[in-house]
């Protein structure tokens, strides 16, 4: 009995593993938008631009990467969910990372709402396992900023674009620890 209970004591509740499954999707979701931006910034003739979009793409890839071993280490069952459409029309440098910032911003809520989810239910793996997303949010979404930053810094200066990108072609891929 004391067994069987500790058993349950690992396992993910239905509740929780759902919410982890839909967020593998937000994550893979958030590559699809940044590999749409990436051909995007690509059309507008900036190759530092679309360089930054696609290695954000990667680690999204990877943050999605987290919460599908995250699962199967718990004992739960990955479900793999349809993924939608990016929402990009003829975009500029500037509303591209507005977008992005958007983005990331929702992807806080949502990161915010799993932690609520696992105090609330008293899930302590889950609960620490998600620290590290706490803190890639605050990343996450600074980076956004300081590129939103330059460009209304820069506003119309061929130049400054120019500059700015160059800066964005030296991303490399670089997961946070
Ligand atoms: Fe952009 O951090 Fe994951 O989704």
């Amino acid at each position: 009995m004391l067994q069987a209970s500790l058993w349950e004591n690992r396992m993910l509740s239905d509740k929780m593993q759902q919410a982890l499954n839909q967020q593998i999707n937000e994550e893979l979701s958030s590559g699809y938008i940044y590999l749409g931006m990436s051909a995007e910034a690509d059309r507008i003739g900036l190759p530092g631009f679309s360089n930054w979009f696609k290695r954000q793409y990667q680690e999204e890839l990877e943050h999605a990467d987290r919460f599908f071993n995250y699962i199967l280490e718990r004992n739960g069952s990955v479900d793999l969910r349809p993924i939608g459409q990016p929402e990009l029309a003829e975009e500029t440098p500037l509303s591209l990372f507005e977008k992005s910032l958007k983005h990331e911003r929702h992807i806080t809520v949502c990161i915010s709402r799993l932690k609520d989810l696992a105090k609330g239910e008293s899930d302590h793996a889950t609960d620490v396992f998600l620290e590290w997303f706490v803190r890639e949010q605050v990343e996450e979404e600074s980076n956004a900023q300081n590129v939103i930053d330059q460009l209304r810094l820069v506003g119309d200066n061929a130049n400054g674009l120019f500059l700015i990108d160059r800066e964005l072609a030296t991303r490399t891929t670089s997961p946070a620890e």
